[in-house]
C-alpha cells in the first residue's frame, strides 16, 4: 500500500507543473467596477502565461481587508498583492496625492504626463516600505452630484459631503461643506440614510451606485483624474521563479494600457447611463468654475508647503512650476 502510494506520488510529481502558488489580492471596489474587471483580466493573463503556476484570486469590495488596511496588509505580507486608491496615502507623503489636486490635470493626456512625473517618486517611497508598484489606472474625471442645481460654490455650503480621501475632505471643507468619509460600495446606503447628501466622484462610481436613486443633478466639473495603484510585496515577488516574474510584469504593463483605455470609454458610457436614468446633466457655470478653481489654487499652495523636494520635483517635471 505504502509503495503504491509512493509510486503514485512520484507519477503525480512528474505530471504536475511546478508547485502552483495562489495569491490573494484585495481591492476596495466591487465587481462591476472597471478597475476590478481589469485586475480580473490581469489575473487571468498571469494564470494563462504561467500555466497556472501563479493564480491570483481577487477579493473585491473590501471583502478581505478594509480599504484603509490594504497597503499595510501587502507591506506586512498578510497578502502579496493588492489594489487601492493611490492618493489615500497623501497623509504619508504629499507625493501620493498630487493626482487628486483640483484642476492640476483634468485631461487624460495631462493625467498620463502627471503619472510619468509622479511614478519615480512614488516608486522610491513605496520601495522603502518593501513595496513595488505594478501598474496604475485612472478613474474618469471627477464630477459633482447634488440634489439640486449648483450655480456657485455657495450652493455647497453646509452640505454633508461624501469624501474618499483627505484631499477631498479639505476640498469639501473649503467649499463650506461637511465631509464624511464613505467607501465606494457604501455610497447608496450613506445617501439613503441621510449620512451624506452630495458627492464628487467619477461617472463610473456614480452610475455603479445608481446615483439617480438619491441625487438629481450631475455637474461634470472634471476637476481631477485620480488613480488606483496595484502594488506587490517585493519579497513575495522576488521569491517567484524568474519566468513567472516576467509574466507578471508583462501582464501588468498590458493591464495599465488596457485600464487607461477602459477609463476613457467609461467616462462617456457611464455619463450616458446617468442621463438615460433621468439625471440632469449640465456644464458648470462660469461662477462655479471660478469658485472651484480658487479652492484648487489654495489647495495647491497648501500642498507645496507640505511637499518634500522630491514631491515638488513632480510639479517641475510635469511642467506646472
Ligand atoms: N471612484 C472612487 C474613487 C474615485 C472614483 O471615481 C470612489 O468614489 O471612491
Amino acid at each position: 500500500m505504502k509503495l503504491k502510494h509512493g509510486i503514485f506520488a512520484a507519477a503525480m510529481a512528474l505530471a504536475a507543473p511546478v508547485a502552483a502558488e495562489t495569491w490573494d489580492m484585495p481591492t476596495p471596489y466591487g465587481d462591476a467596477t472597471f478597475h476590478t474587471q481589469n485586475i480580473q483580466q490581469f489575473a487571468a493573463d498571469v494564470a494563462a502565461a504561467t500555466d497556472g503556476a501563479l493564480e491570483i484570486k481577487v477579493h473585491s469590495a473590501g471583502s478581505l481587508f478594509p480599504h484603509a488596511e490594504i497597503k499595510n496588509a501587502v507591506r506586512n505580507q498578510q497578502v502579496p498583492i493588492g489594489e487601492f486608491f493611490l492618493s489615500r496615502l497623501s497623509n504619508e507623503d504629499p507625493a501620493f496625492g498630487v493626482d487628486s489636486l483640483p484642476f492640476l490635470a483634468t485631461s487624460y493626456e495631462d493625467a498620463a504626463r502627471l503619472w510619468n512625473a509622479q511614478k519615480p517618486v512614488v516608486t522610491a517611497l513605496l520601495e522603502k516600505q518593501g513595496l513595488m508598484p505594478l501598474f496604475s489606472v485612472p478613474w474618469p474625471a471627477q464630477g459633482l452630484y447634488t440634489k439640486g442645481a449648483v450655480n456657485s460654490v455657495d450652493d455647497l455650503s453646509g452640505l454633508r459631503f461624501r469624501a474618499y480621501n483627505a484631499t477631498l475632505e479639505e476640498f469639501a471643507r473649503l467649499a463650506g461643506a461637511a465631509p464624511v468619509q464613505v467607501e465606494a460600495p457604501d455610497i447608496p446606503q450613506a445617501f439613503s440614510t441621510g449620512q451624506v447628501e452630495a458627492m464628487i466622484t467619477s461617472p463610473s462610481t456614480g452610475a455603479n451606485s445608481k446615483a439617480w436613486d438619491f441625487v438629481s443633478h450631475y455637474t461634470p466639473i472634471n476637476a481631477w483624474i485620480p488613480k488606483n495603484i496595484v502594488v506587490v510585496n517585493k519579497r513575495a515577488f522576488d521569491r517567484l521563479p524568474s519566468e513567472v516574474r516576467d509574466a507578471v510584469l508583462k501582464a501588468a504593463a498590458e493591464a495599465e494600457k488596457r485600464g487607461w483605455e477602459m477609463s476613457k470609454a467609461e467616462a462617456e458610457a457611464k455619463t450616458k447611463i446617468m442621463a438615460d436614468n433621468g439625471m440632469v446633466i449640465s456644464e458648470p457655470s462660469p461662477e462655479l468654475v471660478a469658485g472651484l478653481q480658487e479652492i484648487g489654487a489654495r489647495m495647491l499652495e497648501g500642498w507645496k508647503a507640505k511637499a518634500s523636494p522630491e514631491a515638488l520635483s513632480i510639479l517641475e517635471s510635469y511642467g506646472a512650476q
